[in-house]
């Protein structure tokens, strides 16, 4: 056994069962050890993709999501989906390949310091020598897992991989959880929510990484309160129950601004402040945090409580602690979401992205999972959508960068092969990450891509428009929509330009044996009106 077959091997034990990259020769030995020691390699077409389908599989699975690259270029390109992991907080291990050791530091071709490339954006990095293999895994596999998760970099030179592995596969930890907050602080959170007349709950991020998510409902149950989710914290309570107001800062944000200022208190739970700065929405309503870290915010932000430690302790507590009736009318949850779900749809008179979204949750089944990307349809999508269960909305919102979608889609359909699995990219973003179509097809895998064929990044149009300047910079495409080609990479293209074309499409792929890309030509003048408004 070289110390490639260890590294797979101590993976293989951590419950890794996919590799997602791109190799090179110096990637050979280890890819060689992975197709052996039974981690099924997929071949992506960029290793940014890679990595991001590496996050989304630590995101779904709860063990490390693995990707690999070569040195230099390959290093860099893995970086971004690296980052994702780093602020969405996944685990997740990089390793890249390197020259062998006695060259490392000098100016050969495609090398650079690694360490100090992947330092910034990961909890650690190490570089991995013989003898000390064994070690350094179970070190980062421990701190990747630990709470908050996040991505951990390996760099492995060719010597080394080849290197027979003198060391045994170590036993494995699952990260270490938070301590508990201190009773006295989950106490007093009880007494200010029964004090408190409107108090209303905002679940973000760190609440998707819950062992028992089904607290967060006991929890707005049992206290009676109304509750919002930020975009990543889509469904994590059913967003049909009828204490759910919706997304909050997205499209139609001010109408979530004006509502969430009707509370006299907000509960924050495991709201990461890396997807939107309480002071963006928070005005002047006092602020109680239950989380897994100290609230970041502005000093202009209230803060009249906190309760920092493991998130699912502070929530068995508190569904445990006495509730008292608040002064919200009946129903006013569900009314004011009403009102905000009419306002997502104004009148138009081309396809407009709101009645193509329609069409996609009427198709989808309802245990489906939606994979999303970055740009005005991701507002309009996070605010539309209804999520009926964690995980089902896979979106990129603290890292928030663009050619997530179509890769976040692949990883989903691999992890939960029987799960319906649905993806809608922006046009910018499906011209950012196309070529994972190909990937899509060579695995085999029914997945709808539907692109929202605006012609523009309309996101950056929007903001142009609302900051007064120019538009410039912004306008994908010259001229009209061409004409919807017949396929890409061999995958087939379907056009639509109906809401009524769109739903047959989509029957049509989710009936099929590969993917389908679906262009579907929207009007995007919508958008001036319900994000950023
Ligand atoms: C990697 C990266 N580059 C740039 C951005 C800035 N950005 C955010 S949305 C967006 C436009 C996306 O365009 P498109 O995919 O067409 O979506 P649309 O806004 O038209 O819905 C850009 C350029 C980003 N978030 N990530
Ligand atoms: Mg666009």
């Amino acid at each position: 056994m070289n110390n490639a077959d260890l590294l797979i091997r101590i993976l293989r034990d951590a419950g890794v069962t996919h590799a997602f990259g791109i190799p090179s020769g110096n990637v050979l030995p280890l890819l060689e050890a992975a197709r052996a020691g039974g981690i099924e390699f997929v071949l992506m077409a960029h290793e940014g993709s890679a990595a991001f389908a590496a996050e989304v599989t630590g995101r779904l699975t709860g063990r490390p999501g693995f990707c690999l690259a070569t040195m230099g270029p390959g290093a860099t390109n893995l970086t971004t989906g690296v980052g994702c992991a780093y602020l969405d907080r996944s685990p997740l291990v990089a390793v890249t390949c390197n020259v062998p050791t006695h060259q490392l530091g000098r100016r050969v071709q495609m090398v650079i310091d690694h360490h100090a490339l992947f330092r910034p954006i990961t909890k650690a990095t190490y570089p991995l020598r013989g003898g000390r293999v064994a070690a350094a895994l179970r070190e980062a596999l421990t701190v990747a897992l630990s709470e908050p998760p996040g991505p951990i970099h390996l760099d492995l030179p060719e010597d080394v991989s080849l290197a027979d592995a003198g060391e045994a596969a170590p036993p494995l930890s699952d990260g270490v959880r938070l301590p508990s907050a201190p009773d006295a602080d989950v106490e007093r959170v009880g007494q200010m929510l029964r004090a408190a007349r409107r108090p209303m709950a905002v679940i973000g991020a760190s609440a998707r990484r819950l062992r028992n998510p089904a607290l967060l409902r006991a929890f707005v149950d049992h206290h009676q309160i109304p509750f919002a989710s930020t975009t990543m914290a889509k469904g994590m309570i059913d967003e049909d129950h009828p204490l759910s107001i919706g997304c909050i800062e997205r499209a139609r944000r001010q109408l979530q601004r004006q509502f969430l200022r009707s509370a006299d208190l907000i509960v924050g739970l495991g709201y990461d402040s890396a997807e939107v700065e309480y002071e963006q929405w928070i005005g002047s309503v006092p602020l109680v945090s239950v989380d897994v870290e100290r609230v970041d915010a502005d000093s202009s932000v209230v803060i009249a409580h906190e309760a920092v430690g493991d998130l699912d302790e502070a929530l068995e507590r508190l569904v445990r602690q006495p509730a008292r009736p608040n002064d919200w009318p009946p129903h006013t949850a569900v009314r004011h979401r009403e009102r905000f779900q009419a306002a997502l749809r104004p009148a138009s008179s081309g396809f407009a992205p709101h009645q193509a979204i329609d069409v996609a949750r009427r198709v989808l089944p309802r245990e489906g999972i939606l994979a999303f990307d970055v740009g005005a349809h991701t507002h309009q999508i996070a605010s539309q959508w209804t999520a009926h269960a964690p995980g089902q909305c896979l979106v990129t919102n603290n890292w928030s960068s663009m050619g997530f979608g179509i890769p976040a889609a692949i990883a989903a359909k691999l992890a939960r092969p029987d799960v319906p699995v649905l993806c809608i990219v922006g046009d910018g973003c499906f011209q950012m990450t196309c070529g994972e179509v190909a990937v899509a097809e060579r695995l085999g895998l029914t997945l709808p891509i539907v692109v929202f064929d605006d012609g523009w990044l309309s996101l950056i149009e929007v903001k142009q428009i609302k900051k007064g300047l120019p538009v410039h910079g912004t306008k994908l495409r010259r001229g009209e929509a061409r004409p919807t080609p017949s396929h890409y990479f061999g995958v087939p293209c379907i056009g639509v330009r109906t809401a009524a074309e769109l739903e047959h499409a989509l029957e049509q792929a989710f009936a099929a044996n590969g993917p389908t890309v679906i262009e579907a030509c929207i009007d995007a003048a919508e958008y001036k009106e319900t994000v950023y408004d």
